[in-house]
């Protein structure tokens, strides 16, 4: 197999932390985000969407989209599992991947800040149109 991946890539962490928790090997490919190589042909006939993480098996079949790929795996190889057994705890485990996976802009940020930071004040979208690198000023107060 062979994970399209880059060092800062969350999304793709998810997906290493899962091949690694089953003991799945595989072989890494770099996709230089910082430089633009997800918009390369290379990456693009890969997966059109120019987004990592890509899992490619060695039959060439093309996996995308995190949270597919975590469910997949868990599926043809489900020891250990990635999801706890009492439906309930499932259904958490699922909304707290979701919060990652789709709920990830900016309000959710705001929240998910709110409650770690005990303040929000500190993020927020910058007004110059940088991206804030400050996710977080821990015991600050507004
Ligand atoms: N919902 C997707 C998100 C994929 C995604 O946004 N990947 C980022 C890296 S974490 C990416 O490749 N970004 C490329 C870009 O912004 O051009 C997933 O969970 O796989």
């Amino acid at each position: 197999m062979k994970l399209y991946t880059y060092w800062r890539s969350l999304a793709t962490f998810r997906v290493r932390i899962a091949l690694n928790l089953k003991g799945l090997s595989y072989e890494p490919v770099y996709v230089d985000l910082d430089a633009g190589d997800q918009r390369q042909p290379e990456f693009k006939s890969v997966n059109p969407q120019m987004v990592i993480p890509a899992l490619v098996e060695d039959d060439g079949n093309v996996l995308f989209q995190s949270l597919a790929i975590l469910e997949y795996l868990n599926e043809i190889h489900p020891e250990p599992p990635l999801l706890p057994a009492d439906p309930r705890a499932r259904a958490r485990v699922r909304a707290l991947a979701l919060i990652a996976v789709a709920d990830s802009g900016v309000p959710a940020i705001l929240l998910t800040t709110e409650a770690t930071c005990g303040t929000r004040s500190r993020i927020g979208p910058p007004t110059d149109g940088s991206v804030s690198r400050q996710p977080c000023n821990r015991g600050a107060s507004s």
